[in-house]
């Protein structure tokens, strides 16, 4: 017992030497290296970095500052979403909006089902349909202004002022605006145009919902504006 004991004592023994001499053996090859021949050449590229030369030092900034318009440039390309109207009533709608890079946006609107005569629209603050129209919330006015017509400058962002249908009840409009943005921190993409029953009287109509509504009446039709393929 004593024997085979022994024995599986020297045999481990053996192995264990074995592995030493397998994990030593490329030390020879190098003439002045250590216990662990490889451990400065692992250290010898952090040791240059932490260490730069007056040059190495230089070379990030003008790097960095090349590199700063690419992510500008994408996000000042041309632009496109669409808004498909739809309500409780026979009033549809489309409305496709274009931006290029950072000038104002042309919103094509058409409108259809209508009664003949000025209809508010407008981009309202939420992309919420939940419960129709109503759901889209107030007009879209990240600047706390009064209501206005498109051309004040104190309006809402979202106010586009009045659409006009014909007498077969079609409207068609093409409006260009500076407010109406599809990039940047007051995007109109994910938020809603909304038709009206009435007329939009452009904040100057005196009634207690002329500041904050136009006093345009019912929502007709809405949509949700989201990108689409240039
Ligand atoms: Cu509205
Ligand atoms: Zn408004």
């Amino acid at each position: 017992m004593e024997e085979a004991v022994l024995g599986v004592a020297m045999a481990t023994h053996a192995i264990l030497a074995a592995a030493t001499i397998s994990f030593s053996s490329p030390a020879p090859l190098l003439p002045h290296s250590s216990a662990r021949p490889f451990h400065p050449a692992i250290i010898a590229q952090p040791l240059k970095l932490l260490f730069p030369s007056p040059s190495d030092a230089a070379a990030p900034k003008p790097l960095a500052v090349v590199a700063a318009p690419k992510p500008l440039a994408v996000v000042a390309a041309t632009q496109k979403a669409v808004s498909v109207l739809k309500g409780s009533s026979h009033v549809e709608g489309l409305v496709t909006l274009l931006q290029q890079d950072d000038g104002p946006t042309t919103v094509s609107v058409r409108v259809t089902g209508l009664t003949p005569g000025l209809h508010g629209f407008h981009l309202h603050e939420y992309g919420d349909t939940t419960n129709g129209c109503i759901s889209t919330g107030p007009h879209f006015n990240p600047s706390n202004m009064t209501h206005g017509a498109p051309k004040d400058e104190v309006r809402h962002a979202g106010d586009l002022g009045n659409i006009v249908a014909n007498a077969d009840g079609i409207a068609e409009a093409t409006i260009v605006d500076n407010q109406i943005l599809l990039s940047g921190p007051n995007s109109v993409v994910g938020r809603a145009f909304v038709v009206h029953e009435l007329e939009d009287d452009l904040g100057k109509g005196g009634h207690e919902l002329s500041l904050t509504t136009g006093n345009a009446g019912g929502r007709l039709a809405c949509g949700v504006v989201g990108l689409a393929p240039v």
